[in-house]
């Protein structure tokens, strides 16, 4: 009678906010094989980085991070269910970015050319959100 729904869900997320900084070091690591081709193409360009963030468990990991202006950003859902990453404030969509619907095993790499602070979400699972700061 006095049972409430649980949501397992949001404590999955609050553990995974605190993974997300330990994984944040390793993912940069991880990154070396798929940038190595933008590195050759542009050697010397400190400008230019490359960032991933992992989609897993209904979350972003990491849930916040800040690029370079120009930079490219790569989305992976290592989820088994599908999800986007839509910049702006569920259910509104803003444009600056949107990697479209992403399955299991899929990445998108988006760029953000204006400097700024931008929220997204999953348009599937609007509970689904995080952050990309460029500067
Ligand atoms: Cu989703």
């Amino acid at each position: 009678m006095s049972s409430q729904p649980r949501r397992p869900l949001n404590r999955v997320i609050a553990v995974l906010g605190a993974a997300a900084i330990v994984t944040a070091g390793t993912a940069l690591v991880a990154c070396g094989g798929q940038g190595a081709d933008n590195h050759a193409a542009q050697p010397g360009s400190a400008a230019k980085a490359v960032d991933h963030v992992q989609i897993a468990d209904f979350a972003y990991a990491p849930a916040a991070i800040t690029v370079p202006a120009g930079a490219t950003i790569t989305f992976t859902n290592d989820d088994s269910a599908p999800h986007t990453a839509t910049s702006g404030t569920s259910p509104t969509a803003d444009g600056v970015f949107d990697t479209g619907t992403l399955k299991k095993g899929k990445s998108k790499t988006v760029k953000v050319a204006k400097p700024g602070t931008f929220a997204y979400y999953c348009a599937i699972h609007p509970f689904m959100k995080a952050t990309v700061t460029v500067r």
